[in-house]
């Protein structure tokens, strides 16, 4: 529409004053027709240019482009999201995140994935991005919404998994008087966030959306970004994003020259070395192998460690502590110096007395937090290792690394009895269970296993082939993480088989998320340990000497459970029925749960029960029997009966 400015105009009635009387008429007449005829014009093409749009919009009432030319705040997230690697949202759609669906919606290069409960989502966002090493994201709409978020979110933080959660929060301008949904996420995410900030202008928006997506990826942890509804819908005033990388690598960096020369000779100094590995050895198992053959040293590891370091690995010997097993413990105990390579490892009461401890960890401030520390070796594990390679000698003695060897086979025999005899059909034992698994299960299987005694059953039976992942809450201890990280992990990798091993009371406290596993006909198979106890915890009253209190489960039938949610449901109760079952969910092409009557109570001796932990269990016995319960010490003794060729010096 032609428009005369304010200066054309100024300038014509300047020409118009000094002009011939006849001129002027004339101006002035064309200048009053032509304020007649404008309003009349534009009002007509605006009548048109709305006409226009009203059909459009009900020839499509949901257009995937902007309904500005410019981008909004929502668009400027979602953007900046996909350029970081997202490739989906895990949440529950709703009030203040209907901007974030919208331009989701209209974006189309990210998917939202509805779960039933928020918490289900941050976990399985954490999952995806611990298993592909690609920044996830979870959403939380005001209030409860993002609440529900934070057990998954702590989880992933603690983790080391680079996820995006937004915490959606009520309208801006309500904040601060206690209005309807208020929470402040600021406080309630402050101790599981490497970045944790609030987006309160349509201005501030896209950098703090990239400096948010950049912290979880470069720390490796949690961004939590607060953002109101309304913000989101704000007007960015931008057609395309700056230009921004999220190529971020990690920088490696090595120990100087003078720390590896210091430590190496230390290392010469000494005769028994044991290696003690955590997650940082992720990409230096052919560095710690050579360096354990070079020194004669026996391998243990964490359970975070247990993926990268187990296989291929003569030298392995297991795990420390009530859950593990085989030789590590000897291990620790009998070395004259240790060396602890990505380790964050919390139970210094395993770590042995005098000896020098060496530790090498990428993250510095990380060095000594656990333990005495001799000499700390800041730095990339695989490269500080090859550093090491270059200057110790080689040891000629292996009697250190030929002992622990001896009692990690002996351990793994006296561990293997329980998958050997079954003893009665019903109950079922659960070791039975995870080596049957751990057989039948693809080399590329991603296992999830409850925190409670799955975690145990994975620790000690699940062989970790070089193609095998092992995922949990492993630093955070929470229950019911395996089937929402399930979630996660299969829709990250739809063709791998992704077993989730469920404690019952696991998986009965986010239940309603099986719907999402049919709702996007995710194939994961979900064995459930239904012991009918809060076994792990029942088993820990006992060892502290209370009398099990309140840790009985009444459980639903999980198999029938399954086929109502449109799950392949297949119930087993007695031993000789566990390895067809799980080959028969194992085949099946889409998802499948089996549900096996498993024993309680069999967590097992503690491989090196302590005094104490024998005279609490004595104690609790000997309450049991006062307060009348002699059936519970009868069954405890029938299923410890089981353990007693574990116990040092009774043959089996
Ligand atoms: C969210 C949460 N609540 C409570 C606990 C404490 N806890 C740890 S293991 C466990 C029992 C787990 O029971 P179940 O899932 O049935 O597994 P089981 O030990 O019987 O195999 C409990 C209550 C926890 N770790 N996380
Ligand atoms: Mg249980």
């Amino acid at each position: 529409m032609f428009r005369l400015g304010r200066a054309s105009t100024d300038l014509i009635a300047g020409v118009l004053l000094f002009a011939p009387t006849d001129i002027r008429v004339t101006g002035v007449a064309v200048a009053r027709l032509y304020g007649f005829v404008l309003p009349q014009i534009s009002l007509a093409a605006s009548f048109y240019s709305k006409l226009v749009a009203h059909l459009e919009k009900i020839r499509n009432p949901f257009p995937k482009e902007s309904p500005t030319m410019t981008m909004n705040v929502a668009d400027a997230l979602v953007e900046t999201a996909v350029r970081a690697g997202v490739e989906r949202v895990y949440g529950v759609i709703g009030d203040s995140l209907n901007p974030i669906g919208d331009a989701i919606r209209r974006n189309g290069k990210l998917r939202w994935i509805h779960v039933r409960h928020e918490e289900v989502g941050a976990f399985a966002a954490g999952a995806e991005a611990q298993l592909t090493g690609r920044v996830a994201m979870c959403a939380g709409s005001a209030g409860p919404g993002h609440l529900h978020l934070l057990n998954g979110v702590y989880d992933a933080h603690r983790s080391g998994a680079p996820v995006l959660a937004l915490a959606s929060v009520i309208a801006s301008a309500e904040i601060g008087g206690s209005f309807f949904q208020e929470t402040d996420p600021h406080s309630v995410f402050a101790g599981c966030s490497v970045y944790n900030e609030r987006c309160s202008t349509s201005a501030q928006a896209p950098r703090l959306f990239e400096m948010a997506f950049q912290h979880a990826i470069a720390r490796q942890g949690v961004a939590v970004v607060e953002l109101s509804g309304d913000t989101a819908e704000e007007d960015t005033g931008l057609k395309a994003l700056a230009p921004h990388s999220f190529k971020l690598d990690p920088p490696t960096y090595v120990p100087s020259d003078a720390d590896l020369d210091a430590v190496a000779e230390l290392i010469d100094g000494h005769k028994k070395v044991t290696i003690y590995c955590g997650a940082g050895v992720r990409n230096a198992h052919g560095e710690v192998l050579e360096l354990a053959q070079r020194l004669k040293a026996p391998v243990g590891y964490t359970l975070r460690g247990k993926q990268w370091i187990e296989h291929d690995n003569p030298h392995a010997v297991g795990l420390t502590g009530l859950i593990g097993f085989g030789g590590c413990t000897k291990a620790l105990q009998e070395a004259d110096l240790l060396l602890l390579v990505g380790s964050d490892f919390p139970y210094r009461q395993f770590i042995p007395e005098g000896a020098p401890i060496v530790q090498i960890d990428s993250r510095a401030e990380h060095l000594g937090r656990r333990t005495r520390l001799d000499y700390g070796l800041a730095g990339d594990a695989a490269l500080t290792l090859r550093g090491l390679l270059e200057r110790v000698a080689e040891k000629g003695e292996d009697k250190h690394l030929r002992a622990a060897l001896k009692v990690h086979e002996e351990a793994r025999r006296k561990l293997d009895i329980y998958v050997r005899h079954s003893g009665a059909q019903s109950p079922v034992h659960p070791e039975f269970v995870a080596a049957t698994l751990d057989r039948l299960a693809s080399d590329e299987a991603i296992f999830i296993p409850d925190t409670g005694m799955s975690a145990v059953w994975a620790c000690r039976y699940l062989n970790m082939a070089v193609g095998r992942r092992l995922i949990g809450s492993f630093n955070h201890g929470s229950m019911a993480n395996a089937m929402p990280q399930a979630i996660g992990a299969q829709l990250a990798y739809p063709s791998r088989q992704v077993i989730a091993m469920c404690g019952d009371g696991g998986l009965t406290m986010l239940l309603g998320d099986l719907s999402t596993i049919t709702t996007y006909e995710l194939p994961i198979k979900i064995i459930v340990f239904d012991n009918g106890l809060l076994d792990m915890v029942h088993w820990e009253m006992l060892s502290e000497g209370f009398e099990p209190y309140e840790t009985d489960l009444k459980n639903p039938d999980f198999a029938k459970l399954a086929d109502a949610y449109g799950i392949l449901g297949i119930g087993v109760d007695r031993h000789d029925d566990v390895p067809a079952a799980l080959a028969k969910a194992l085949a099946h092409s889409g998802p499948a749960l089996v549900s096996i009557k498993t024993a309680g109570l069999a967590a097992g001796m503690p491989q090196y029960p302590t005094w104490e932990q024998a005279k609490g269990f004595a104690k609790s016995n000997a309450k049991l029997v006062w307060h009348g319960h002699a059936d519970q010490v009868v069954d405890l003794a029938k299923e410890s009966i089981r353990d007693i060729g574990q116990l040092p010096g009774i043959p089996s």
